[in-house]
């Protein structure tokens, strides 16, 4: 499979701009075609979670939270989105980078009644990886009003502070990183300048993996909150290993050493169009 030379999506200065500056901004529409095809993996993805997928139950109506991720290679739909749809040329805008890689696939579904939210935190101290370079599309597949959508903390990319990754069941990914705890943003919201937007299917946020997020339960009676989040990295991307320190994603199979430039399979080049390896 390879990309389409010139699938490309132009970004006004403004999006570029906000995202610069608050580390999230929304593109409306940027994805519309493509909700379908997204939809069709998301229910694949359901009915077979890869190794890695978690599900989170509401115990009092049984609705669930599923968070699973690095499943593109076997899921045709995410494949298809991630090397045939603009994504990685409006990657490259935000992160004004030469160079587009896949880092990975998140999906995110709270199914109606499923009063879980997913807590505040920055995606940058999870990964393996070192750069300054990122961002992830978090592309919904269903109607989201503006107090069930995720949520950012506009500007905190720009503070050089990491906090403690902990599980979206409140556990530590690592209880002696020396990071701090992240703080009751919830109930100090006055404090903090957040951000977020109403959104319909197709419509993308871009944020920094640094940028502070979380998202509310879903407690709509009716409708899920599926969402595909897509997390992309530019130029001068490293992979990082720390003994003794557990990342999410954990990729435990990948041959790289710290401080290697991220590549290989796991991580293909995206764009520009011509640099995409041909993954038949
Ligand atoms: O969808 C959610 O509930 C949270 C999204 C998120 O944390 C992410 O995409 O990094």
């Amino acid at each position: 499979m390879t990309s389409l030379i010139g699938v490309t999506m132009q970004l006004n200065d403004q999006t570029i701009d906000d995202f610069a500056r608050d580390g999230a901004t929304v593109i409306r529409g940027a994805f519309t075609d493509w909700v379908e095809t997204l939809r069709h993996g998301v229910a694949t993805n359901m009915a077979q979670p890869g190794p890695d997928g978690k599900i989170y139950r509401d115990e009092k109506t049984g609705g669930r939270f599923l968070s699973d991720y690095c499943n593109w290679q076997r899921i045709a739909e995410y494949k298809f989105f991630i090397f045939q749809s603009p994504v990685a040329y409006i990657a490259s805008q935000l992160m004004d980078t030469a160079c587009v890689r896949l880092f990975h696939e998140h999906v995110l579904v709270k199914e109606a009644q499923t009063d879980i939210a997913t807590p505040w935190h920055q995606d940058y101290p999870y990964y393996c990886i070192d750069g300054n370079k990122t961002v992830s599309l978090w592309i919904p597949l269903d109607p989201v009003p503006r107090d069930r959508t995720v949520e950012f903390v506009a500007g905190s990319h720009r503070t050089g502070k990491y906090y403690r990754p902990q599980r979206f069941n409140g556990q530590a990914l690592n209880e002696n990183d020396g990071l701090d705890e992240i703080p009751d943003i919830d109930n100090r919201r006055g404090d903090f300048n957040i951000i977020g937007w109403h959104l319909s299917p197709g419509d993308a946020v871009a944020f920094d993996y640094r940028t502070i997020h979380g998202a509310p339960p879903n407690n709509s009676n009716t409708t899920g909150r599926r969402a595909f989040s897509l997390r992309l990295v530019g130029d001068e991307a490293r992979f990082r290993r720390v003994d003794n320190l557990v990342t999410s994603p954990p990729f435990s199979e990948v041959k790289l050493a710290h401080g290697d430039p991220l590549q290989g399979d796991e991580f293909p080049m995206l764009y520009p169009p011509a640099a995409n390896q041909d993954l038949g």
